[in-house]
């Protein structure tokens, strides 16, 4: 601390220098957010010439200077609000706690760099309203390490430069603290084998010495520089995960998707949580029990048995009673049902869902979109929305105030959320980097500082004038470029782009999950029979507005039904006005550009690129909407309108294509075969609009060739290719006392219910599928024991419907690992009928050489026969439904 009087004659010293006003800067705590708050106030009036002092107790004042006090009234109601009020020489900066006078203290010290000099008769009160305002980061990278698979990255140097990058951390907290965002995540797979040790367990960590005793330094910096800002760092792990040394010695593996709970994996995990506790008893944790445990009865054991006692071990040695908060994903699990266990016996829990899935879709969520967050916000805890990976934004800029803003308002209104947790706007495998192809890389921080800054500004507070904003936007573009009213135009396109992603998606999309890169465009097959590829449940009814999709436009066109809410025809010349209209603005504001000429340029061609996109997309659809006519009209000409229309749209992607080619290293940062639409991912292939063109370039030459052949025939009719029926593949099937049947009309396809076969797939004919009993696979799942010698493929038959009695399909959306067996997409869609049951779809699972065992969920499904794993199964729909959508018109476009 100074004294207070050697203080004092050095400002009189230098008050004959210098006409500015001394300021003394006064706290009366030694709180770090205090300090931070001094040191940030100090340093905004030393760089504009103020003779300033810092004091920590209020002394008369004796020279004429102005006294700025920052202290803390404790008010638990108010959590982290301020009051800011002046006389002629004092300003007084009270906070209703730590944060608060930290964010009084931002708040003057905004409002003296935005004039130059300190303000005066101040009279301001604020307070956030949403409590829990955070960012992510994932320690995770754009392909799985070798060996590994997905989320497990273990904390090292080689894998994570950046994370030692403490000057990287301190620009990234302070943007945090700028934004005053107060939540860090931080989210890995299983973390602890990379910052804990354990007696019981010494050969679970997964780290060298070295990087253990870096990853401790880290982690202790981070949250002391986090807390000073006053920020929460936020664990977040994936459930069930051990390491890969923890695995290898029990000879299990290290995740499954239907693992269940043992003792030794509990004691595990619970003395890893334990020991976590011990160490950094100030950080949260964020906890995922999907994806790979078995049931919901065992998400509520693992929570409150294994999880919370784990915590409370931890703070019980430590003897501390301030229960760290631990936030509970909705993901993947029944949050309400895991909650209503936990509550009694863990108070400081939140829950988080996301906010549209995968992506931004809409600011009008419904259905599962609305009622899950909902529920989940009526516990009585904070539920925070979570605006998760942005799978139809990558990697463009994307900032649109307004459809930020409208987004935090349906979290608060129609979600309940009183917290926000904010994925990085693009490339969150790629952290900390952009996918811009620059020669020094951009970090995202820099890039998609807008971002950040909209959603904490609209977080803090929803409510604001529409014309204000607008005006704000304005000024803060403005100073960026430097470029006065252009600021206004930056600020119209970025909103006119803003609108393209989320209305196509939610019209045209599969998915809102990261199995779909939308800006990489659709194909036709994809457009005109969505269903074929596992359209998402709920996608459809909880991304936006009420609307049809184009097959449902199409058959209401035919019948000349009324249309209802958003159409394909309106949306598609709805993005290529927006596209239209971005142009324009951002060309009109490129004259005025006076700073950040390149990142100006940049942006430039990203409007460019979402113009390209719409207009791509738009003709792709009127293509579309013919062929889908031609399914009633069965009128060649339809398909022959539809052909100048794909032409098009190629031309619009080959633009995009050259906008994209040195301007971006990839569209998608998750490059795995996790990835399905447009097409996969896997092994870091197809992120390109390059990559993808030959593949749109042989699509609308299939189709040429497909409506020649129809115009060779007479009739005129859909002909489908011929499929061969499979070779069956030797397997012995271990399971004691199964039986098998042939996929032929008439066979039962369980023991105990009798509904039969009435037809099926040409291709399956010569198989035999196992049959279970329909009862047994409802109450305890199937497990199919087996061995082969030659690699194969199991075809598996999944109930097309929404009965609870069935089995889910593989569902990337909640399950990373549902693609380790290519088990990811149909394969043949309709390709049974079994009048009594449902229609089914064939999904295949590829095996090599041993003997293994399918494990499959609880819930009735079909296993339907064993094939060469060689065999190249030709993705199509065989359209045997006993429903009208049955027939389908993909086929054009193979
Ligand atoms: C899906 C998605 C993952 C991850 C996960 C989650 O499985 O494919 O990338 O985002 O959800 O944790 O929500």
């Amino acid at each position: 601390m100074r004294n207070i009087l050697v203080l004092l004659v050095t400002l009189i010293l230098l008050s004959s220098c210098s006409e500015k006003q001394q300021v003394i800067i006064v706290v009366d705590s030694e709180n770090s957010r205090i300090g931070f708050a001094q040191e940030k106030l100090e340093k905004t009036l030393l760089d504009l010439g103020y003779q300033v002092s810092l004091a920590s107790a209020n002394e008369e004042n004796t020279n004429d200077a102005l006294i700025i006090s920052i202290t803390e009234k404790l008010d638990k109601t108010n959590k982290e609000g301020f009051k800011i009020s002046s006389t002629k020489n004092t300003i007084t900066i009270e906070g209703t706690d730590a944060s608060g006078a930290l964010y009084g203290a931002l708040e003057l010290s905004d409002r003296v760099e935005a004039s130059g000099e300190i303000p005066l008769n101040l009279n301001i009160q604020d307070k956030p309203e949403m409590v829990l305002r955070g960012t992510c980061i994932g320690l995770q990278k754009t392909e799985y390490l070798p060996g590994r698979t997905v989320y497990e990255y273990p904390y090292t140097p080689e894998n994570f430069p950046w994370f030692y990058d403490k000057a990287h951390w301190i620009e990234y907290l302070d943007m945090m603290v700028e934004n005053r965002f107060n939540t860090l995540y931080l989210w890995n797979g299983h973390p602890f084998a990379s910052l804990v040790k354990l007696d019981d367990y010494p050969y679970a960590v997964e780290v060298d010495d070295e990087t253990f005793k870096k990853n401790e330094e880290v982690f202790k910096f981070l949250t002391e520089e986090a807390n000073k800002r006053g920020i929460w760092v936020i664990q977040m792990f994936y459930n069930i995960i051990v390491s890969k040394p923890f695995a290898e010695e029990h000879g299990i593996k290290t995740q499954e998707r239907s693992r269940p709970i043992t003792p030794l994996i509990a004691d595990y995990t619970q003395k890893s949580i334990t020991e976590f506790i011990k160490k950094y008893p100030n950080v949260g944790f964020l906890v995922t029990l999907g994806e790979a445990m078995h049931t919901i009865d065992d998400d509520v054991e693992w929570f409150t048995k294994t999880i919370i006692p784990g915590v409370k071990n931890g703070l019980e040695e430590l003897g501390i009673t301030n229960e760290p908060p631990i936030v509970l994903r909705g993901h993947d699990t029944d949050a309400k049902q895991v909650m209503e266990a936990a509550l009694p016996i863990y108070k400081n829990l939140y829950t988080t869902f996301k906010y549209n899935g995968e992506s931004l879709t809409t600011y009008q969520p419904r259905d599962a979109w609305e009622s899950i967050p909902k529920a989940l916000s009526e516990l009585g805890s904070v539920h925070i929305s979570n605006v998760h990976i942005l799978a139809n934004l990558e990697p463009f800029r994307y900032s649109s105030p307004d459809f930020i803003q409208k987004s935090v308002k349906a979290m608060r209104d129609i979600q309940g959320a009183n917290g926000l947790h904010l994925y990085p706007q693009s490339s969150y495998w790629d952290w900390p980097y952009t996918a811009d192809n620059t020669t020094e890389r951009l970090k995202q921080i820099d890039r998609d500082w807008m971002w950040y800054q909209a959603w904490a500004r609209y977080a803090w507070k929803s409510q604001r004038d529409r014309g204000e904003e607008v005006d704000y936007w304005t000024d803060v573009i403005g100073d960026y470029y430097n470029c006065d009213e252009g600021g206004k135009d930056i600020l119209v396109a970025y909103e006119e782009t803003g609108e393209i992603a989320p209305k196509l998606l939610r019209t045209f999309g599969i998915s809102d999950g990261n199995r779909q890169t939308l800006l990489l465009g659709m194909f036709m097959g994809q457009l005109v029979n969505p269903y074929k590829y596992h359209v998402y449940k709920n996608f459809l009814s909880s991304n936006g507005p009420i609307g049809e999709i184009l097959i449902d436009y199409a058959a209401k066109e035919w019948k000349g039904e009324p249309h209802v809410g958003e159409t394909p025809p309106q949306i598609i010349e709805e993005v290529v006005n927006h596209g239209k209209l971005a142009v324009e603005a951002i060309e009109r504001a490129t004259s005025s550009i006076g700073k950040n000429n390149e990142e100006f340029e940049r942006l430039k061609n990203d409007v460019y690129c979402y113009n390209a996109f719409a207009n791509f997309f738009a003709e792709k659809v009127k293509a579309a909407m013919l062929v889908l006519q031609y399914k009633y009209s069965n009128d060649i000409t339809d398909l022959e309108k539809a052909s100048p229309y794909l032409e098009n749209s190629l031309k619009y992607y080959n633009e995009l294509v050259g906008l994209t080619k040195y301007t971006y290293l990839y569209a998608n940062s998750m490059q795995t075969a996790q990835r399905r639409i447009p097409i996969t991912g896997r092994d870091g292939t197809n992120k390109t609009w390059e990559e993808l063109l030959p593949h749109y370039q042989k699509e609308l030459e299939v189709f040429k060739r497909n409506i020649e052949m129809l115009k060779s025939k007479d009739s005129g009719n859909i002909e489908e290719k011929k499929v061969k029926a499979y070779e069956p593949a030797q397997v012995t099937i271990l399971n004691k006392g199964v039986k098998q049947f042939k996929l032929q009309k008439g066979q039962q396809v369980y023991s105990d219910n009798t509904a039969k076969i009435e037809e099926v797939a040409d291709e399956l004919k010569k198989l035999s599928g196992v049959q279970f009993s329909d009862e047994l696979q409802r109450e305890e799942g199937t497990v199919l024991k087996f061995k082969n010698d030659q690699p194969i493929k199991i075809l598996v038959g999944y109930f097309n419907t929404n009965s609870y009695t069935v089995l889910e399909p593989p569902t990337l959306e909640t399950n990373a690992q549902a693609n380790n067996r290519g088990q990811a997409d149909i394969k043949i869609a309709n390709a049974m009928l079994v009048p009594g049951l449902y229609p089914v779809n064939i999904y295949s699972y590829s095996y090599e050489p041993g003997q293994h065992e399918l494990v499959l969920g609880k819930g009735r499904v079909l296993i339907l026969g064993f094939i060469d794993d060689k065999e190249n199964i030709l993705i199509h729909d065989a359209g045997i439904t006993d429903s009208e959508a049955g027939k389908t018109v993909d086929w054009l476009f193979y």
